[in-house]
């Protein structure tokens, strides 16, 4: 982080109940910033660090990370122009094509993703993409569900942050596949609803390279004291902009060389 915590801990603790606060009872609240114009990227991450240790005390699992706001897409979308990450725990895993219940969520959006699964250990700083292939055990089709606990889906780098980049579900599936056995770089995909596409993209899209946004995110943790174990699942954000679902919707991703991984919706 470029930046330092300029928060007292009553504050981060005060700004962390409130994030979870909305996420529990799936109600949008206002962006942090507009109470602490000030607050840096580093305040942001503490108020995560701290949502994610209290998480952890209630019996979460932590099963990974995400990398966000890592394609021109979502970047364009959220008018936002710098990557986050944020953490994903067992509570968020969804089964491939299980119904996903959307009441205790405010305003879902899907997006497709590239899922990597680490067979070794990796620590920044000057993590590489070379690095965290070597690392990969084997990469896989995911969905993930984002949903931002601020009003109108509308939020700045420092409150998506301190709101784990809008992590809600996700579902992996389709077929997994070793990395080194495909060009990372060039995977279509088709990102489907009620059977009409919604979006398209490569995954060129995200930063060039998906393995590109796992060092990004090997590097983030770093800088907040944290490294990334064998046995993670991390997906590398999404490639397309997000898509908003409903009740009743379903989507499917259709990935080259990964094959597709659904979701259904219900209230
Ligand atoms: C922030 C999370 C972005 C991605 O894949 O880009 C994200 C948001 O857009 O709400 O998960
Ligand atoms: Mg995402």
């Amino acid at each position: 982080m470029s930046t330092s915590i300029t928060l007292s801990r009553e504050d981060v603790v005060r700004l962390t109940e409130r994030v979870e606060g909305a996420q529990k009872r799936a109600v949008a609240i206002p962006k942090l910033t507009e109470e602490y114009p000030g607050m840096t990227l580093a305040d942001s991450y503490a108020v995560q660090n701290e949502l994610r240790q209290r998480y952890l005390a209630q019996g979460h699992r932590l099963v990974g990370w995400k990398a966000g706001l890592t394609s021109k897409a979502k970047m364009r979308q959220m008018g936002v122009d710098v990557p986050s990450i944020g953490f994903l725990t067992d509570r968020m895993a969804r089964p491939e094509n299980s119904a996903i219940t959307l009441s205790d969520l405010v305003h879902p959006r899907v997006e497709c993703e590239v899922a990597f699964v680490m067979k070794a250990d990796l620590k920044g700083p000057g993590c590489t993409s070379a690095d965290v292939l070597a690392a990969t055990g084997y990469v896989l089709p995911a969905i993930e569900i984002i949903d931002s606990r601020f009003h109108g889906f509308k939020f700045d780098l420092e409150s998506v942050v301190a709101d784990n980049s809008s992590s809600a579900r996700f579902v992996g599936g389709g077929r997994a596949r070793y990395a080194d056995d495909l060009d990372l770089r060039t995977l279509g995909v088709v990102l489907e609803k009620n059977g009409e596409i919604a979006a398209m993209g490569a995954s060129a899209a995200v930063l060039g390279h998906p393995a590109e946004a796992i060092a990004m995110l090997v590097n983030i943790l770093a800088e907040l004291g944290e490294s990334l174990p064998a046995g993670s699942f991390v997906m590398s954000g999404g490639i397309t902009e997000a898509i908003p679902v409903k009740a009743g919707d379903h989507v499917i991703a259709r990935f080259q060389e990964l094959g597709s991984v659904g979701a259904r919706f219900v209230a």
